[in-house]
């Protein structure tokens, strides 16, 4: 069976890779339509070695015979058109932040919750890039030990600030002034990422909690985050402190994330063999190391989770999700 896409924000980071990612899973598309705001249309993009111009994106290129769009133009644009695809019959995948927490709108990752996409009323969300990839190791350690509580602390690369983080990093280390991150981010770390809430937290912490939980369907489980942002180009680093309900033996930890579908365990510490962005960079994969036991509760692990926030923590996990839209016979 193939399917005609549209990509809402087809020159982005996101969009570009989105393509990137379509073409290499040989995604089964008919027919391809790509949009953009009016500065970058009438550019041209090659895909499956053919040529397509892209259009400005307006309500009415959804009145077209379409039936996946995958979003990923920012959470206004997806406010705005996310709802108008829906009603014309074509399910939006939207990378945005805006529809995640919406009742009506499933959050998901295949791995963990494909279950959730038949839910869906024209709108599935793709998690935050961060949550992606600690959702993932985890899903095998809930089920079988039930996490009690999770302390996230997170290493995150310039590229999930899109264009402008990575032009500071560059600017930085050229000796030029900053133009995005409110400070340097050339040889220095930002406890700051997205905008500060009245709580004290950051954004992307409230995204990492809330949406950690509503993706286990678990509003019970208690979490905590740290995000920040290192002068790393690209791939998320976290450190993941993880309290379970049941007891665990070690081996058979590491044996459970081995097995778990889209995990690479590196884990070798006497041969200097743990994952650091350079393993993940260009890869689908959510690599797992420095697994340790935390000797400060009764049962307790601390783990190490990098994985590419492109690819993973958006476009795959995106492309992943239409793939299952489409072998559920959902579109
Ligand atoms: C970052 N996680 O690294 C962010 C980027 O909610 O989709 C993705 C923001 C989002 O800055």
């Amino acid at each position: 069976k193939k399917v005609n896409v549209a990509i809402v924000g087809a020159t982005g980071m996101v969009g570009r890779t989105f393509l990137k990612v379509l073409e290499e899973r040989k995604f089964p598309i008919n027919q391809l339509y790509l949009f953009s705001s009016a500065k970058s249309a009438g550019s041209t993009v090659v895909f499956n070695g053919k040529e397509y111009v892209v259009e400005e994106l307006n309500k009415d290129v959804f009145d077209r015979d379409i039936q996946i769009a995958l979003f990923s133009a920012g959470g206004e644009i997806s406010s705005i058109y996310a709802p108008i695809a829906a009603s014309k019959g074509i399910v939006v995948i939207d990378n945005s932040s805006y529809w995640r927490m919406d009742e009506n709108v499933p959050l998901v990752v295949p791995e963990v919750n494909p279950q959730d996409i038949k839910k869906h009323k024209g709108i599935i969300a793709n998690p935050n890039c961060s949550t992606i990839q600690a959702v993932v190791p985890l899903k095998a350690l809930h089920e079988k030990y039930k996490i009690k509580r999770i302390v996230y602390s997170t290493y995150q690369a310039v590229s999930g600030s899109g264009v402008r983080g990575i032009k500071d990093l560059e600017d930085g280390v050229d000796g030029k002034p900053n133009s995005f991150y409110p400070h340097p981010i050339a040889y220095n770390c930002l406890p700051h990422i997205d905008v500060f809430e009245d709580n004290g937290y950051t954004k992307e912490e409230l995204k990492m909690i809330n949406e950690t939980k509503k993706i286990f369907n678990d509003f019970d489980m208690k979490v905590t985050a740290t995000t920040v942002r290192v002068p790393v180009k690209n791939s998320h680093s976290e450190s993941i402190n993880i309290e379970f309900e049941n007891p665990f033996e070690l081996s058979d930890l590491v044996n459970t994330l081995e097995n778990m579908n889209g995990v690479i365990v590196m884990d070798n510490p006497k041969e200097n063999k743990y994952p650091t962005t350079v393993d993940s960079t260009g890869r689908d994969e959510v690599f797992v190391g420095r697994i340790r036991r935390d000797f400060s509760v009764d049962s307790g692990v601390n783990i190490w989770v990098v994985a590419d926030n492109i690819r993973k923590g958006a476009a795959t996990n995106t492309v992943q999700i239409a793939e299952l839209l489409v072998a559920c016979d959902l579109v």
